[in-house]
């Protein structure tokens, strides 16, 4: 169960964030209006939000699951691949003294972003991919076994996270579309295969027993219902044009 969450606000350079969408750019009133919702959300969870302010160094800033990984034995504090990102993760690791009294850092030549770790119980799978090199896999998998957990590397091909593509539900259920339906280290998860056309949805977010999915994914969402979820829909799209997902804007622990 997460009892906390932190988000930071987007920043007006948001609109400058990195993208290969081609949808073109972000509203940014749109963006902080979909971003109240996200909190909402959230909320409704039964989670306490932490909100930081944006910071206009930094475009991207809002995805802050990418500057952290967090579990309930430690805080390893990333850095990011993406050279726009790298310093981020400062504002983030002087919150996280609030919440953890010691806190691991990846470092250079090492990147890792969170968006490329995904839990399930305690494993970490952890994507390579153009943001994660293999020595910040490694780097982690090395925290994680001193805190008591696991951790494994998982190839990508074409996605720019590994929760892009995939959404761990608890309860062995695995969110998965693309190039993660045919993987043979997800083989012993219950697969919910998503098609193609949904494939954005992929990245939902388990929060204390209900699934956040985002808005206008109607057969995921069904999907996700059918498996005995609760669901909230969050409209993301302002953030689906800088290729953000549902995980990507919040830190959950
Ligand atoms: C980026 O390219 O870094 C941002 N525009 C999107 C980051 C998405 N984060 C995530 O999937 N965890």
């Amino acid at each position: 169960m997460f009892k906390n969450i932190i988000v930071r606000r987007p920043c007006r350079q948001m609109i400058h964030g990195l993208s290969n969408a081609n949808l073109g750019q972000p509203d940014f009133q749109e963006a902080l209006l979909q971003h109240d919702g996200y909190i909402d959300a959230m909320k409704r969870c039964g989670v306490e939000v932490t909100v930081m302010e944006e910071d206009d160094r930094f475009p991207d800033s809002t995805f802050i699951e990418d500057t952290a990984v967090l579990a309930e034995r430690c805080a390893v504090v990333t850095n990011p691949g993406a050279a726009s990102r790298r310093g981020e993760e400062e504002k983030v690791a002087e919150i996280l003294t609030l919440f953890y009294s010691d806190i691991e850092t990846i470092t250079s030549p090492a990147t890792l972003e969170g968006g490329d770790v995904m839990r399930a119980g305690d494993h970490f799978y952890i994507g390579l991919s153009q943001r994660t090199n293999q020595e910040g896999a490694r780097q982690l998998i090395a925290i994680l076994e001193k805190y008591g957990y696991t951790g494994s590397m998982v190839s990508l091909e074409k996605v720019l996270h590994l929760k892009t593509g995939m959404s761990y539900l608890e309860n062995n259920n695995l969110l998965a579309t693309g190039e993660f339906l045919e993987k043979p280290e997800f083989k012993h998860f219950n697969i919910i295969p998503l098609p193609e056309n949904e494939a954005y949805a992929a990245n939902s977010v388990w929060i204390n027993g209900t699934v956040l999915v985002p808005a206008g994914y109607p057969n995921t969402l069904a999907a996700i219902q059918k498996a005995g979820y609760n669901t909230i829909t969050v409209n993301v799209a302002e953030y689906r044009k800088l290729d953000g997902g549902l995980s990507c804007l919040s830190l959950r622990f």
